[in-house]
């Protein structure tokens, strides 16, 4: 009409125009902004209808998959009071007692981070969440908290789906304000696999506690107590709930594993305790605890520590529920479990089942059964979307007791033995996991030690060397630079420390360190590290933006300018996201509340002589073409 003519007069383009009719016509630049909005989506899209997805070998059609339908829910009434007002009114302290007071089992719905860390490498984007969220805030008002930040989602986000975890995070939040948001932190490796010098965790800690996160569980991958303190302390000061993490390992009721037996974690439980944990974790990354010794376990920390404890489990050998149902008669406060759809395997125990099994029950959840069927079947569907990231892991599995690789990094490793080209060595990659983690000395394995055993094992079964070729012939082998900078002492100490013959091979002589990470790492000067990314992305950076370039300088330059590029495309639903349209097939995308835009895709051109393609789109009834490079 007459105010688009206006705004794309080549005389108001060129600038040439006196403005003051449009200082007096606001709306006229808002139009242009929404149409440059809708042209960086529409170039988003037409990118993926020309060159696919980055990792989506085997793309779905996106016209194949349904609509979720969403749970009805009365919107306008504000959500049940739940375990965020709780922490409001009587603080972390406070909160933990009231945990204690419970009769019933709480939960926490790992759905949101972990379990599709574990079975979907990580993709499930903040469209999804978010669609679910208001509903979620409502017909699971009675959990203890929602696992929905952190670990791998992180990078993830940025890296593959390129768009913000802060972001998300504050959307989450406003969704739902009444249950406790929970985060894994990775100790003094934040969210990433490498120490960061302790005032970038500390930082790290404060913008994530103002985002939004209520419970950070904390854990060292070596159960290294000094790579624990900066992070526990950044925690209890931002006034949010401190759970610091005994990570599992091993077997305590098989008596020739010596090396972890109950007594280990125990008297780790009450050195936490004494740090100034809030409520204790046990992490069992890789679901090693079995059914009774997950009774033992939790039985000697309700009589050895005051504070709350919180199971967390992988359903990788099926055994999960069990122990969930162990742990529960031996008055364990809090688990985590997944909504069903998204449970079992290398993922949580089923949520929805834990439920049934408890209720009418001593130790009765008190959820709401029949609302959390209905989020369990919006995420049945949304699950259809990221097919492609599937595990393909079919059914439980015991070897899990052998091979110890945790649920979380399941999903990866074996995208990544298929990358180096070893997927039908995929049998010898897991046995040789096994091996290494022995060779190494038997270590706690979860992010980044986990990640630094799976590389060690690539590169032996690559290079088609045996363990033992590492100390015959280790001078002439180039390790992976993370077995280097463990066996150096730059994730910590493992427990009984480093064997010593294996360090020397590794090291070529360089002299490891014993010392705490942190103290030889410089402080960040953050003005100076800000300059510098607001260089990078040519805009001024604030704190959350800055925290993502210390964590991941490169991964967030390139989705900062991917998102200057194409905009926030988080709101493209999912499917179109990695399968883009067909050919007279329509979608709707709200960029913003209230302002729609309906695309439906008309042709795609041929390849020009310069190497692109037109794709013909209309929008809103109005005909509009992107130019696509065609990178095939
Ligand atoms: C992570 O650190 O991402 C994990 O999930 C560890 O279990
Ligand atoms: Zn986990």
């Amino acid at each position: 009409g007459f105010l688009e003519n206006v705004i794309t007069h080549p005389v108001f383009v060129a600038g040439e125009c006196n403005t003051s009719f449009i200082d007096n016509h606001p709306e006229l630049l808002e139009i242009k902004e929404k149409q440059d909005r809708a042209n960086k989506v529409l170039s988003f899209i037409g990118d993926v209808i020309v060159n696919g997805s980055a990792g989506v070998a085997k793309p779905l059609r996106s016209a194949d998959l349904l609509e979720a339908t969403l749970p009805e829910v009365d919107l306008l009434t504000a959500p049940p009071k739940g375990t965020r007002d709780i922490l409001r009114e009587r603080g972390a302290e406070g909160l933990a007692a009231w945990v204690l007071e419970q009769k019933g089992v709480l939960i926490t719905d790992t759905t949101m981070r972990d379990a599709h860390q574990s079975l979907l490498a990580t993709r499930v984007r903040t469209h999804d969440l978010l669609q679910i969220a208001p509903a979620t805030a409502r017909l699971a008002s009675g959990l203890f908290s929602l696992e929905n930040w952190g670990g791998a989602t992180f990078d993830v986000s940025m890296r593959f789906l390129k768009e913000c975890p802060w972001q998300r995070l504050h959307a989450l939040s406003e969704a739902i304000p009444n249950v406790l948001f929970q985060m894994l932190l990775r100790g003094s490796n934040a969210v990433g696999y490498a120490n960061y010098p302790d005032n970038a965790v500390q930082r790290f800690v404060e913008v994530a506690a103002e985002a939004g996160i209520d419970v950070f569980r904390v854990f060292d991958s070596l159960n290294w107590l000094p790579g624990m303190t900066v992070a526990m302390e950044a925690v209890r000061k931002s006034g949010k709930i401190c759970e610091a993490a005994i990570c599992y390992t091993g077997d305590i009721s098989d008596p020739t594993r010596t090396k972890y037996p109950l007594s280990y974690y125990v008297s780790m439980a009450k050195e936490l305790e004494k740090m100034g944990a809030h409520i204790l974790a046990i992490k069992d990354m890789a679901g090693l605890l079995k059914p009774y010794a997950g009774y033992q376990l939790v039985k000697a920390l309700k009589e050895e520590v005051g504070i709350p404890i919180h199971l967390h489990t992988h359903d990788t050998s099926g055994n999960g529920g069990a122990l969930l149902l162990m742990a529960a008669q031996a008055g364990v406060d809090i688990v985590d479990a997944a909504l069903s759809s998204l449970s079992g395997l290398t993922s949580q125990p089923n949520l929805n089942g834990l439920v049934a099994t408890l209720k009418g029950q001593e130790r009765d959840t008190g959820l709401n059964e029949r609302g959390l069927q209905q989020l369990a079947n919006y995420w049945e569907t949304v699950r259809d979307y990221y097919a492609p990231f599937e595990s393909e892991l079919k059914s439980s599995t015991a070897e899990v007791y052998h091979h110890e690789i945790p649920g979380g990094q399941y999903s990866n490793y074996k995208p990544q033995v298929a990358g180096l080209g070893l997927i039908d060595r995929w049998e010898e990659c897991k046995e040789m996991y096994h091996q290494v983690n022995n060779m190494f000395g038997d270590l706690v394995k979860v992010t980044p030690s986990s990640k630094i055993v799976g590389d060690m094992a690539m590169f032996l079964v690559k290079n088609n060397l045996q363990p033992e070729d590492v100390y015959t012939q280790g001078a002439d082998l180039a390790f992976p630079e993370s077995v280097v900078g463990f066996f150096k002492g730059m994730i910590g100490q493992p427990y009984q420390g480093f064997p010593e013959e294996l360090q020397k091979v590794i090291l070529k002589g360089e002299e490891p360190i014993t010392c705490r990470p942190g103290d030889l790492l410089e402080p960040i000067d953050f003005e100076a590290e800000r300059a510098k990314a607001a260089a990078k992305v040519g805009h001024p950076v604030n704190d959350k933006d800055l925290m993502s370039f210390l964590m991941y300088p490169s991964v967030y330059t390139e989705f900062d300018k991917q998102r200057q590029e194409f905009s926030d495309i988080s709101v493209i639903p999912t499917p179109i996201f990695f399968y883009g349209l067909e050919p007279g097939q329509e979608t709707s995308i709200e960029i913003q509340p209230g302002k729609t835009l309906i695309i439906k895709l008309n042709a795609i051109g041929r390849t020009q002589a310069d190497g692109t393609k037109q794709v013909y789109f209309e929008l809103n009834g109005n005909a509009r073409s992107v130019t696509v490079r065609d990178n095939s």
